[in-house]
């Protein structure tokens, strides 16, 4: 596909030991949009990643890398990464994760979505969007923490906690991200929640999501007590702020 109507793309794929999945995924990409700029942010890991993503980044200018550290969550490294897309003059920033539960042609769809709109969130949950091979206890989570985000915060979202989207960066400057303080994929529900709440044009596309073949998922307890923590304190914020409005008028 060309991205000639939206400008310069980057495509920030994050890892953590992501070792034999980050060239099949690079490649994808590649292979799908020609024209995008890919950023590979790993932390440091121990399996290598950062040195096979070196390799890459060899052997192709659109590829570079950001070498952070140490495993600090997916939050700091993709706002480290949207720093760098800032720095770099990117028009369109896309998080992508390596482990192949995201596809280069979903990429393309939801590229093309986002000549209408400031950010783009590709979507398990609408119509048309799917998951391949979750165990049931993986959907459920899914589909529950994204119902009581839905009720709570009051968002149209079908899936506010998805990790493959796109941002026009002069969203990402409206967001004011400095204030995005979330780690997990709580990171997700905090960026589309600030992205509604400023009155960006926020879509949803179905998409086909298929649960990782190869390495090991860096999801753990503390990341969904995170989420459901901070939604929860969201939720009341928001319920104090309309009850001092509604006492301010009466
Ligand atoms: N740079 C960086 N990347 C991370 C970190 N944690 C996870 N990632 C990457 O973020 C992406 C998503 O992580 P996953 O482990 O697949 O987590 P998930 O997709 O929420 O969970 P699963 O559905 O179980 O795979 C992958 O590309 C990981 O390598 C981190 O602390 N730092
Ligand atoms: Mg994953």
């Amino acid at each position: 596909m060309s991205t000639a109507n939206i400008g310069k793309v980057l495509v920030v794929i994050p890892t953590y030991n992501e070792l034999e999945n980050l060239p099949i995924i690079v490649a994808g990409v590649r292979a799908a949009a020609p024209d995008v700029h890919i950023l590979v942010a790993d932390d440091n890991s121990p399996d290598g990643t950062g040195e096979v993503a070196d390799g890459l980044a060899a052997k192709d200018n659109s590829v570079q890398v950001l070498h952070r550290t140490k495993k600090s969550g997916l939050g700091a490294a993709y706002l480290e990464a949207f720093q760098w897309a800032k720095t770099k003059g990117f028009d369109v920033v896309v998080e992508m994760d390596a482990d192949g539960s995201h596809s280069p042609a979903d990429l393309v769809k939801i590229l093309a979505a986002l000549t209408e709109s400031d950010v783009v969130l590709g979507s398990r949950w609408v119509k048309g969007g799917r998951v391949v091979n979750w165990p049931m206890s993986r959907e459920f989570l899914s589909r529950g923490g994204n119902l009581y985000t839905r009720l709570w915060l009051g968002i149209p979202l079908k899936d506010a906690t998805g990790g493959f989207r796109a941002y026009r960066m002069t969203a990402i400057a409206k967001i004011d991200v400095s204030k995005v303080e979330s780690q997990g994929y709580c990171f997700q529900v905090d960026m589309a929640w600030r992205a509604v709440r400023c009155g960006l044009r926020v879509i949803e596309v179905p998409i086909t999501f298929v649960e990782r073949e190869i390495g090991e998922s860096k999801m753990n307890q503390a990341i969904v007590k995170e989420a459901l923590w901070r939604v929860t304190q969201w939720g009341l914020a928001k319920r104090g702020a309309d009850l001092k409005a509604i006492l301010r008028l009466s």
